[in-house]
């Protein structure tokens, strides 16, 4: 009796560990990495980096102030995306996929925008500097001694 129990033991083991390394594996790949940038909205302006990298990317936006905001975005590729309303306090997660270029980015509630609630992120730009700067290092004639 009891060395059955841990037969089926030892030959069920191999088989949960396959199965659990194929689910993690499956995980991994079914996830986009997907770059997180944050944005801070409040009364009257939106606080972002200037610039970001082309990909996807996850923008997620806090709403810091005392009214409703929202953030919309326009640029290669995007046709205007929304988060919607956001409630003061909390905060929206908006996916895009960024391309070279510059996007706009704003706040649709009427007159906000007008009051400073814009703003404008290059994306890439200058990005393929790598592998430029080598500065083509010999190895033998070490001239600085
Ligand atoms: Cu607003």
């Amino acid at each position: 009796m009891r060395n059955d129990r841990r037969r089926l033991v030892l030959i069920a083991l191999p088989f949960v560990l396959a199965i659990g390394a194929a689910s993690v594996a499956l995980a991994a790949r079914s996830a986009p990495a997907a770059a997180k940038v944050s944005v801070t909205e409040r009364e009257y302006r939106i606080t972002v980096a200037k610039t970001l990298k082309a990909g996807t990317t996850s923008l997620v936006v806090s709403n810091r102030g005392k009214l409703t905001h929202a953030l919309d975005i326009s640029g290669p590729g995007v046709a205007k995306k929304t988060t919607g309303m956001i409630a003061p306090g909390k905060s929206k997660t908006l996916t895009v996929t960024l391309k070279n270029g510059t996007y706009k980015l704003w706040c649709p509630v009427p007159g906000h925008a007008a009051l400073g609630m814009k703003a404008t992120v290059k994306v890439g730009g200058g990005s393929s500097s790598a592998g430029s700067s080598g500065g083509s290092s010999g190895g033998s004639g070490s001239s600085w001694a």
